[in-house]
């Protein structure tokens, strides 16, 4: 069943993706399904947004949508709502304003939100990886931002966009201090309402003040009138992929191999590998020196992944 899943979604069936989706969203055989989807042939641009409860999220995210199509990008979002974990109406109200044309180089996906930080996180990465191997070239990522969650999204993605809107008569509100620390790049959404060019230059100092200095670009932008919406989509296309630029750390590649390392193995246990079954007997009696054993799985991971590479050249087309 997963199998025939994994084979469909390689020849980039859409429903398989979504099942897939589901299937590492709660959770369940996400080892399995990681390990299968593979490397991603090229990387996603993976942005998030955050900012407070109707600031404009969904909205910009159509807007930002028919841009990339408009180059010709594909776009898939992932609307995460961790303000209203119970309801789907939230969910589907979102999907209402981003007011898109389905197309098949666009996929929206809304989610609740799961209980537990960490595991949001881990879930969110997990679908952000499935869709990247699925091949788009954009995906962004609606977070509802009261600061939590935040500093996650600012790992799991590239670049991580803060919205702030002009405050009527008032100065802006700097309970997001702490996200201004994280972001990228700080909209002033909603730039057709008066103040916002007396926001924007108060994000401004408050930047130079939180960053010391360090460029964080500042852009007004207007999902109403349009104004700003390419301006702001060059901004982020601008922005360094950080999770690959991360990989340059001898610590954050130590980690990573780690990580896949991890996948791996638990994929060759479920698949009852008879190499590994050997090597861990072997192991268990204390019979191998932990050098020698760690270059035999080395070795086994090797072998599996070269197979695997094998069968799917052979069987199916890769996307
Ligand atoms: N004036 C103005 N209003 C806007 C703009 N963009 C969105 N809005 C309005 O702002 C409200 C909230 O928009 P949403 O896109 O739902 O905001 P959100 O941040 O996704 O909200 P949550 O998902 O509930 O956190 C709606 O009534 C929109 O019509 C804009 O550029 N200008
Ligand atoms: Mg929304």
């Amino acid at each position: 069943m997963l199998d025939a899943l994994l084979q469909r979604f390689r020849q980039h069936d859409r429903l398989a993706l979504s099942r897939l989706l589901s299937l590492v969203s709660r959770g369940e055989n996400r080892d399995e399904i990681l390990a299968a989807v593979g490397a991603p042939s090229k990387p996603s641009r993976v942005v998030a947004l955050t900012g407070a409860g109707g600031v404009g999220k969904s909205t910009l995210i159509g807007k930002l949508i028919e841009h990339y199509r408009g180059k010709g990008q594909t776009v898939a979002v992932l609307a995460c709502d961790p303000q209203s974990p119970l309801s789907g109406g939230a969910l589907l109200g979102d999907r209402f304003r981003m007011p898109v044309q389905p197309d098949e180089g666009v996929f929206i996906r809304s989610l609740a939100a799961v209980s537990g930080r960490g595991a949001v996180a881990d879930h969110l990465a997990a679908m952000v990886r499935v869709l990247e191997a699925f091949g788009f070239d954009i995906i962004l990522i609606e977070t509802a931002g009261a600061g939590q969650g935040d500093t996650a999204a600012h790992e799991l993605a590239d670049v991580l966009v803060l919205l702030l809107q002009p405050e009527a008569g008032d100065d802006l509100q700097w309970e997001k201090a702490g996200v201004m620390e994280v972001a990228d790049v700080v909209a002033v959404h909603k730039a057709d309402l008066p103040g916002a060019e007396r926001a924007a230059g108060q994000v401004r100092s408050a930047l130079d003040l939180v960053m010391g200095g360090e460029l964080v670009p500042v852009v007004r932008v207007s999902s109403r009138s349009g104004d700003g919406v390419a301006e702001l989509a060059q901004t982020i296309d601008a922005r360094p992929l950080r999770r690959h630029a991360r990989a340059a750390d001898a610590e954050d590649l130590i980690r990573r191999a780690q990580e896949t390392v991890a996948v791996r193995v638990a994929a060759l246990q479920r698949a009852r590998s008879e190499p590994l079954n050997r090597l861990l007997v072997e192991w268990q009696k204390g019979s191998v020196p932990p050098g020698e054993a760690a270059n035999a799985l080395l070795r086994i991971l090797a072998d599996a992944e070269a197979n695997r590479a094998d069968r799917t050249q052979s069987g199916v087309t890769q996307v």
